[in-house]
């Protein structure tokens, strides 16, 4: 069993476009979601540092890509995130087209960390990026996040609605309840990414 050490995990770089990202070795694994869904604060509770990824009450302030390195060969990746509704529609469309790019282009993308707010899972943009990570082979770790503001009965209705929904599409379905806030499903999401690091390596 592989077993990596993900508290020296450390920035390398950000970028606004797919052309600047200049590294092709390795592999990286992407967190994706919609604007303040928590993706930056899971990859600072799965590095247990504090201000790695910059975690913000401000939702879509995370406007790059931004690459950080856990081990010299494997990365891991903070997108931005997608529809936050207060922002013009130049900006939406043109962040839209950099995770469509990145998605349908980046080669050393081996599998996707999909946050969704336990609370409202499977937004019409999820489906959208659903869609194309199935059409494009890459697997898919669905975290559903924040579940600290839910009772443990309502987590196990929402895992069961979100389970049932993709078990349509997806073969293998896996989806796990986190929190950053309590600590939740952390061990999940490392043995999840020693897994696919141990695939490729
Ligand atoms: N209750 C709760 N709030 C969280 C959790 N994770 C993040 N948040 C809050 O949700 C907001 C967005 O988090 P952030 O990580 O910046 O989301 P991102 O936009 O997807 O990167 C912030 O106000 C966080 O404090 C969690 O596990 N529980
Ligand atoms: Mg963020």
């Amino acid at each position: 069993m592989v077993s990596i050490i993900y508290n020296k995990t450390c920035f390398l770089k950000s970028v606004s476009k797919i052309s600047d990202i200049n590294i092709e070795h390795g592999i990286e694994i992407a967190f994706i979601g919609y604007s303040n869904s928590g993706k930056s604060s899971a990859i600072n509770s799965l590095t247990n540092q504090k201000k790695l990824a910059r975690s913000s009450k401000k939702p879509g302030r995370t406007q790059l890509i931004n690459f950080f390195q856990v081990i010299s060969n494997f990365r891991i990746v903070d997108l931005p995130g997608y529809g936050y509704a207060k922002c013009p529609m130049s900006i939406k469309l043109k962040w839209q087209k950099l995770i469509y790019n990145y998605l349908k282009k980046r080669k050393p993308l081996k599998g996707l960390v999909f946050l969704m707010d336990i609370r409202y899972p499977l937004k019409i943009y999820d489906q959208y990026i659903i869609n194309i990570a199935i059409n494009q082979n890459i697997p898919i770790f669905i975290l559903l996040s924040k579940c600290d503001k839910l009772t443990l009965t309502q987590q196990k209705k929402q895992f069961q609605i979100v389970y049932t929904k993709l078990k349509i599409f997806l073969q293998d379905v896996h989806i796990e309840l986190f929190s950053s806030f309590k600590k939740i499903g952390i061990s999940k999401l490392q043995s999840q990414l020693n897994i696919w690091y141990k695939q490729y390596k």
